[in-house]
């Protein structure tokens, strides 16, 4: 694929020239730990000074390959031609209005190109906000003024942001909400079906968790209280759980039969990272509402609120906003960034990044007993450490020995997960094929100095 990452400045290849994190990175890390509050941690010890491709070059000079596209965000590689063009140029004319005091077209073509791009053939209008958790908490203003009920159902491994509302709907405590409470009322946490971890096995996981979520839904919520019920089609920060078969359509149908809105958070599922432009496709799913932001526009700021027209507009004039959201900017990178996913087709190019990567896990699956899944859609992959694959028993060591090992040999590599035992791959999708092949590589040469252990007196992985 080198006609994809070609078009990058920054050259495609991986490159060590120092120990990471070499001198200048270990400065500015002394430098941040003085200035910038630790709360706001980072994942790894390297400082970025240019991106592109599927290589993040350091300021040491190390070329690092990027499995991680900076939390799922530059599906179409960093600092993307089109995303660049259209950028300057808006900037050069007006970086800010408030689209709330003098609206701009930009605004406009991301919300025609969203009613255009997102699931279903009804009539669709759009809101625009600067983060995920924003839009998330929009969709639940929409849908709590529109049916004029406040209840909101959430599941076990999901995740939706680090604001007040947004940490209530997240599942994991620590690190998302520890210590931070009280949280929003309203929110209701139910089963999802995690095929893996499901007690009587992924064949049965779709329909017997929609069963118990719909059964906690009806009888300790009640379905006539419920607002919205929000979930991610596929399961990102929880560890890439993608809900077993039928599940989805289950609480779907729920959501239809008691007048409750369906959103899908597709936050970081969305714009072809799944191999698809939005994952709940893959089941047919037609959901009320749906939240995008991370691939929507580049690396720049943006999210949004899409869905049935007559539910976006139940919120009334002046009721959604902010100075900044649908920034003339951020919309730019969007417009740019969707034509740049059109023009490569890289719906096609996450479903062939998923066959290489399915390929090769599965393949150290099989030399690996550490490997106790290999799961995903498209550029969304996984791994799931055990210490046992008989208890499943997690080993979020392992994941962070292993994400610390690929770093000193140049992959960037970003360990996930309600256990904190998955090691995910979220490539940007204009990597190249060489750079994907070589991180495997790398990564099995990393389990084997880690002793990570052969599989053929365990019994083999389970598909789920
Ligand atoms: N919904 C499904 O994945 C953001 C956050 C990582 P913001 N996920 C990465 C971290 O440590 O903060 C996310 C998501 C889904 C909502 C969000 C929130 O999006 O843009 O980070 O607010």
């Amino acid at each position: 694929m080198t006609v994809l990452s070609g078009a990058s400045a920054v050259p495609q290849e991986r490159r060590l020239v120092t120990a990471l994190p070499g001198p200048r990175s270990r400065k500015l890390m002394a430098r941040k730990k003085n200035t910038v509050a630790d709360g706001v941690a980072t994942a790894l010890p390297v400082f970025a000074a240019r991106a592109g491709g599927g290589i993040v070059e350091d300021v040491d000079g190390n070329r690092l390959i990027d499995l991680g596209s900076g939390l799922g965000v530059t599906v179409v590689g960093n600092a993307a031609q089109a995303v660049v063009r259209r950028l300057t140029a808006q900037a050069s004319s007006f970086t800010h209005t408030a689209f709330s005091v003098t609206p701009y077209e930009g605004y406009v073509e991301v919300a025609e190109a969203l009613a255009e791009l997102t699931p279903g053939e009804h009539a669709k209008k759009s809101a625009l906000f600067n983060s995920g958790a924003e839009a998330v908490e929009n969709a639940v203003k929409i849908a709590r003024a529109y049916t004029k009920r406040q209840a909101v159902v959430v599941f076990d491994h999901g995740y939706h942001g680090r604001t007040n509302l947004t940490m209530a709907l997240t599942a994991k405590n620590m690190p998302y909400k520890h210590g931070f409470g009280p949280f929003a009322p309203e929110v209701y946490r139910v089963p999802v079906a995690y095929g893996y971890r499901w007690p009587t096995g992924p064949q049965n996981a779709g329909p017997e968790a929609a069963a118990q979520a719909i059964d906690q839904i009806s009888k300790q919520v009640g379905a006539d209280n419920v607002a919205a019920i929000i979930i991610e089609p596929v399961l990102g920060e929880g560890g890439v759980i993608e809900p077993a078969k039928g599940f989805l359509p289950a609480i779907r149908r729920f959501a239809t039969d008691h007048g409750i809105v369906f959103v899908a958070d597709e936050i970081q599922s969305g714009f072809c990272r799944t191999g698809q432009w939005f994952a709940c496709e893959d089941e047919g799913i037609v959901p009320d509402l749906i939240t995008t932001a991370k691939g929507i526009a580049g690396g720049l700021p943006l999210a949004a609120v899409t869905g049935r027209a007559e539910i976006m507009d139940a919120a009334h004039a002046g009721g959604l906003g902010g100075t900044y959201g649908g920034n003339p900017v951020a919309c730019a990178g969007a417009l740019g960034a969707i034509e740049t996913m059109k023009e490569l087709d890289l719906n096609t190019r996450a479903k062939a990044i998923e066959t290489t990567l399915k390929a090769r896990l599965l393949a150290l699956a099989d030399k690996f007993d550490v490997i106790g899944d290999v799961r995903g859609r498209g550029a969304m992959i996984a791994v799931e450490l055990v210490k046992d694959r008989e208890t499943k028993e997690p080993d979020p060591r392992a994941a962070s020995a292993l994400s610390a090992a690929c770093l000193q040999k140049g992959v960037l590599l970003l360990v996930t997960g309600t256990y904190g035992n998955v090691i995910r791959f979220l490539p940007p999708l204009v990597i190249g094929d060489d750079l994907l092949d070589e991180s495997l590589d790398l990564l099995q040469e990393a389990l084997e100095q880690l002793g990570c252990g052969t599989g053929e007196t365990s019994p083999r992985r389970e598909a789920s």
